[in-house]
Order: structure tokens, then C-alpha cells, then sequence
């Protein structure tokens, strides 16, 4: 009888076994794919580690998954009811062995839970004294305002970088160097959101009153242009209400700040971050509007898709 409950067993293994590998070979994705569990791809390291958080939490919620799902097939195959069963099943209630194995188990578990999550939030939060770019943001209905208060134009002004209504504004930032932000609001509440920075925080007005953290750092490691937005509904055009980070490799990213610092002859004023970023000519990564806010191009007077500038 055993032996065929034995054979028995080992078939159900195979057959879950082979059914696990299909879905997992079915689903056509890479290894790296497959350890993400559907995590966004983030630009930061602090990105990154949320989501060794989040693979590290997904498998060990598959092997209690797996264990419980394990014990009800083999309830269902060995202990299902036959011919000559009791009408009763031994009945196994008061184990205080078990109860207090029960209990004790998932304590474990969340605490090893708390212990990873809080770790990597206090990575995540965590501040050095002396980053190397400052950037203050500041948002308003609908509009976003990035300076750089360490670097000045000729005239003495910090260089800025604001959108408009028909601009919607770049914040280039520098790879691989710890960047601080400095977020404060002009009007209402507002989110800086980015989502490949897999990172988003209310932006408050007054935020010494409002007993908020409005200053985080991180760190970018690849260049590219990525899409920010406002996450906090703020009114009529808050939708609208988009900007993008341009992460530039640190010689460009000096590059940039100097030609922001200096006069454009052509104009006798500071270069803009367009005209600056024109200047530069360094190919898709230097295009002087915004390429990541569709369906919101720079031209936010826009009504029609051909105004728009759409050809996807
Ligand atoms: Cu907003």
C-alpha cells in the first residue's frame, strides 16, 4: 500500500515539476526577467536595491506558497475520504507543539520581512554630507523649476532651468556622481515621480512648516532620458504637468553646466538648457526637447496630433 502511495506521490512531483517548468519556459523571458518579478527596470542604485528587496520577499512568498499549496494536494490525494473510512478523520485540534509552531513561524517570517524592508528604506533615505550636484525643484501649478544653486551664470543668478507653456522643462543630471534634491512647492501639493528612479515623493509647500523630508539623494548609473511626472492630482492641467531627467555621463554633464554658466554670443544672455544642450551636439542623448512625455510634447499648446508632432 505504501509503495503504490509512494509511486503515487513521485508521478504528482514529475507532473508538477514538468507544469512549472513549461509556465516558466512559456512565458519567454530572460533569468534576469524571471528574478524581477515584473519590478520596473530602475536607472538608481537605490532602484536597484528596492528590487533585490522585492525578489528576495517574491521567493520566499513562493516557498510558502509552494509548501502550502504542497500540503493541500497531498491532503486531497492521501487523506480524501474511502470506502472504509471512519466517519470521522482522527481529529488532531489542542497540539500545543504545533499551535505554538504556528504561531512562532510567521513571527519569524514577518520580522525577517521588517528587518529587509527596513534596511533597504534606510538605504533608500539615506543622505551623504557632501553630495556632488545640488538641485533645488520646485513645483507649481503646473510647472516644474530645477536650479542648480552651486553653479552662476556671469551675471551672478543661479543657472535654472524652468518650463513653460510651450516647454516642457529638462533636469540634466550627471551619471554615476550622488545627486541631492531639494523639493519645495509654490502653491498646492505636488509628487516628483520618476518611475524608472522606481521613486516618488510629495512635494509640500513650505515644507519646514509641514514637518517633511524634502531633500533625497540617489544615484543615476546609465545615461538616457526618462520621464518625470507630477503624481499628486493638483488641478485643471496637473496631467500636463510633466518634465524629463536627461542623465549625462560626468564630462558632459560638466560640459553642460559650463555652457550654462557661460553667455551664449548669440544671444548675449546664458544659455538656455536647449540652446546649451544644441551646443553640445552629443546625438539623441543632446536634443534640446523633451523625447520621453507622450502624448505631451513641448509644444503644450498642442490640439491636434499633427500639432502635436505624433507619428506613433
Ligand atoms: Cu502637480
Amino acid at each position: 500500500m505504501s509503495l503504490i502511495k509512494g509511486a503515487r506521490a513521485m508521478r504528482l512531483a514529475k507532473v508538477a515539476m514538468l507544469v512549472s517548468l513549461v509556465g516558466i519556459a512559456a512565458t519567454g523571458c530572460s533569468s534576469e526577467e524571471v528574478l524581477r518579478f515584473g519590478w520596473p527596470k530602475a536607472v538608481t542604485e537605490q532602484g536597484e536595491r528596492m528590487r533585490e528587496l522585492w525578489t528576495g520577499s517574491v521567493i520566499a512568498a513562493l516557498i510558502v506558497g509552494v509548501l502550502v499549496w504542497a500540503l493541500i494536494f497531498w491532503s486531497v490525494a492521501f487523506h480524501r475520504k474511502r470506502k472504509n473510512s471512519p466517519d470521522m478523520p482522527r481529529q488532531t485540534q489542542y497540539n500545543l507543539p504545533l499551535e505554538i509552531g504556528l504561531t512562532v513561524l510567521p513571527m519569524i517570517i514577518i520580522v525577517v520581512l521588517f528587518y529587509y524592508a527596513v534596511v533597504t528604506q534606510n538605504f533608500v533615505n539615506k543622505k551623504i554630507a557632501n553630495p556632488d550636484v545640488k538641485v533645488d525643484v520646485v513645483a507649481t501649478q503646473w510647472n516644474w523649476v530645477f536650479s542648480y544653486p552651486e553653479t552662476k551664470t556671469a551675471n551672478g543668478e543661479v543657472v535654472r532651468t524652468s518650463g513653460d507653456n510651450a516647454t516642457i522643462p529638462l533636469l540634466v543630471l550627471p551619471t554615476s556622481k550622488t545627486i541631492q534634491y531639494t523639493i519645495s512647492s509654490g502653491d498646492v501639493i505636488h509628487s516628483f515621480f520618476v518611475p524608472e528612479f522606481n521613486f516618488k515623493r510629495d512635494v509640500f509647500p513650505r515644507p519646514e512648516k509641514n514637518n517633511t523630508d524634502n531633500v533625497f539623494q540617489n544615484k543615476i548609473d546609465r545615461e538616457g532620458a526618462f520621464i518625470g511626472h507630477c503624481a499628486e492630482l493638483c488641478g485643471t492641467y496637473h496631467g500636463m504637468m510633466n518634465f524629463e531627467v536627461r542623465a549625462l555621463s560626468p564630462d558632459k554633464f560638466d560640459r553642460y553646466m559650463k555652457l550654462r554658466a557661460s553667455t551664449n554670443p548669440k544671444t548675449a544672455k546664458p544659455y538656455s538648457a536647449a540652446e546649451a544642450l544644441t551646443e553640445m551636439n552629443c546625438g539623441d542623448l543632446c536634443k534640446p526637447e523633451a523625447v520621453t512625455t507622450y502624448p505631451f510634447t513641448t509644444k503644450r499648446d498642442a490640439r491636434t496630433p499633427s500639432e502635436r508632432g505624433e507619428t506613433r
